[in-house]
């Protein structure tokens, strides 16, 4: 009885997003939350961890976590759309927006694009402009919660208008390039942009 009221209520909000223009062509949606990565999930030490900017900047810059996650932080309401077909509404992301960071960063005037580096070797990339808007966040709470372990903590970037294999988690930096440089699944097929209403999944 209770898995069928589940599926009910699952298809009713499919419906209520698809009519809400929300649900992007080939997705359905979940309440659930799947967690999908490669590799194994990074242990946190704080004493060792930080996050650096470098590439195309005029200086490069180093933040322990005691700095990091005391940068000036607010929210950002928004769906997650995976290319493996799954979309997730409405997550309220806690953190420091991706722009908020860069004022503390003068970017080169070449910069173009961004390189986003995570633990173990995972990155993704994405244009300057779309890191720079205002639903980009890095996120360290997800529902008023710390995120846990497997969905990214300590921290992990939320890019919520790009498939999610770009929200890149466990993440410790961003380099400035002035050209487009494929990350980990972008070298592996996955589209360089990612736009998910319009099916931007694999590369041509
Ligand atoms: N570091 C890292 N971040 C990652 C991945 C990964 O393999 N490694 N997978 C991405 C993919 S494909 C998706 S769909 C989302 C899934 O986030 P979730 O596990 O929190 O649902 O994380 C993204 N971020
Ligand atoms: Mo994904």
């Amino acid at each position: 009885m209770a898995l069928f009221d589940l599926s009910n209520e699952r298809r009713e909000r499919e419906r209520e997003m698809r009519t809400a223009g929300r649900l992007p062509p080939g997705q359905s949606l979940t309440l659930k939350w799947p967690v999908l990565h490669e590799g194994s999930v990074p242990r946190f030490d704080p004493q060792t961890w930080d996050f650096r900017v470098f590439g195309l900047v005029e200086e490069p810059l180093t933040l322990p976590w005691k700095e990091f996650s005391n940068l000036p932080q607010t929210e950002v309401l928004a769906d997650m759309h995976c290319v493996t077909r799954w979309s997730r509404f409405d997550n309220h992301w806690g953190g420091v927006l991706a722009s908020e960071l860069m004022r503390l960063i003068r970017v080169r005037p070449e910069a173009r694009h961004v390189m986003v580096h995570a633990e173990q070797g995972y990155s993704s990339n994405l244009p300057l402009s779309d890191f720079l808007c205002l639903t980009t966040i890095f996120a360290l709470r997800h529902d008023g919660e710390a995120l846990v372990a497997e969905h990214g903590y300590p921290l992990r970037l939320v890019v919520p208008h790009l498939y999610a294999w770009k929200s890149v988690k466990w993440v410790r930096g961003i380099e400035l390039l002035d050209k487009e440089l494929p990350g980990f699944w972008e070298q592996n097929g996955y589209n360089i942009y990612g736009d998910p209403f319009t099916e931007q999944r694999y590369s041509t």
